[in-house]
């Protein structure tokens, strides 16, 4: 009864709080271009941003983790996303085979910003990010819808250090990153399998315009307090991860934009998604606060994990009225019965994921969804 995916996901979604990350970032001071021409990242004819694959030698720097996979560069008329070219990796999708990209960026001293266009050709769970030289991999995730560029311009500040890395200074060091890895979450083994979803046959993955820069343009910042500010799916890309089959759609909705999370079949009992919160600094958080609407009356449950895997839990009943807000006192989440933790406590500074589902089993019409927006610790 009680199994949204959660605990499926312990495994590899492994990101780990890393709020002085954060903190760190505010204290940066005026953005500065170091890239030659000092353009912005979002402007298409911007070059020196790390890749544009207008050349041959952008290619020489990628590599596929699947032996089987192929990179080129596809220079055919409107492929690419900017000028001419992009990289184009074709795979084999299927079990087992993990369709991993990696590149070794130029250096840069100081580093604001990761941005790319990626294109594939069926919706994908991405998951992206930089890796120190020391092996500390800091991600986030993206919800890509297939068939069509979209832009991801991320602040370094919202990357997560990754669980099953580890970093002795605490948090990211541009001019230490000797990495930059993106990756589709589809295949993996098992249950994982089950909540992220599968691809077969072959897929292609494409990209242009990778870029990191100390250009903050082009990011989107929440309202309030950005230590505390999950997400107001204002900016271009949905930076979640859809899980149990659902897809996730950037809709128009009060004076901006809401995620709908949509389900046309109940294969999966529990759809929805996953955000990234360990980036935030939770220590004074007392309360979680959401703007929920539905198709149709149903059981939403809220998940807030710890990075040992502890999870906390609150259920809420979502009308299908007009879009409201919710408040969950973080107090009043309940450990989950499946879930054990040493201290019995939820710890705001160990949050690392919120994973947010409705119950679809229970959806009269299909597909059923429900929105999502204004996502924040208060
Ligand atoms: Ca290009
Ligand atoms: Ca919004
Ligand atoms: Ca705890």
């Amino acid at each position: 009864m009680r199994k949204p995916w959660t605990g499926l996901l312990l495994p590899a979604l492994v990101i780990a709080a890393c709020s002085a990350v954060a903190q760190d970032a505010e204290e940066g001071g005026k953005p500065r271009f170091f890239f030659e021409g000092g353009k912005a990242p979002a402007a298409p004819e911007g070059d020196g941003v790390g890749f544009s694959f207008e050349a041959d030698a952008d290619l020489a720097a990628w590599q596929a983790l699947d032996a089987e996979a192929l990179i080129e560069r596809d220079t055919a008329p409107g492929a690419a996303f900017a000028g001419e070219g992009c990289l184009r990796m074709t795979c084999v999708a299927r079990e087992g085979a993990f369709q991993q990209l990696t590149a070794r960026p130029p250096t840069v001293t100081e580093a604001a910003t990761l941005a790319f266009g990626i294109r594939t050709d069926l919706p994908t769970n991405l998951s992206f990010g930089v890796v120190e030289g020391g092996g500390a991999f800091y991600q986030q995730f993206a919800a890509i819808p297939g068939g069509q560029w979209t832009w991801v311009s991320v602040p370094l500040a919202s990357l997560v250090l990754s669980q099953d890395t580890q970093d002795a200074s605490g948090r990211l060091e541009p001019e230490q990153i000797a990495e930059i890895r993106l990756a589709d979450l589809a295949n993996l083994p098992g249950p994982l399998g089950d909540a992220l979803g599968r691809k077969t046959g072959v897929q292609r993955l494409c990209l242009d315009e990778v870029v990191l820069s100390s250009a903050t343009e082009g990011t989107v910042a929440g309202a309030g307090d950005p230590r505390l500010f999950v997400e107001g799916f204002e900016g271009e890309s949905v930076m979640a991860l859809a899980i149990g089959g659902a897809a996730l759609e950037r809709v128009a909705e009060g004076d901006g934009h809401a995620l709908r999370v949509v389900a046309d079949g109940r294969a999966s009992r529990w759809q929805g998604c996953v955000l990234a919160v360990g980036q935030l600094d939770l220590r004074a958080a007392s309360g979680l606060s959401l703007r929920l609407g539905a198709s149709e009356g149903l059981v939403v449950n809220v998940t807030l994990e710890e990075r040992d895997g502890s999870k906390y839990s609150q259920r809420i009943g979502v009308a299908a009225d007009a879009p409201s807000e919710k408040t969950i006192p973080l107090d009043a989440m309940i450990l989950e019965t499946d879930s054990a933790d040493e201290n019995g406590r939820l710890d705001r500074d160990q949050a690392r994921v919120l994973v947010i589902v409705a119950d679809m089993a229970r959806a009269v019409r299909l597909p059923a969804w429900f929105s999502l927006d204004d996502v924040r610790f208060e």
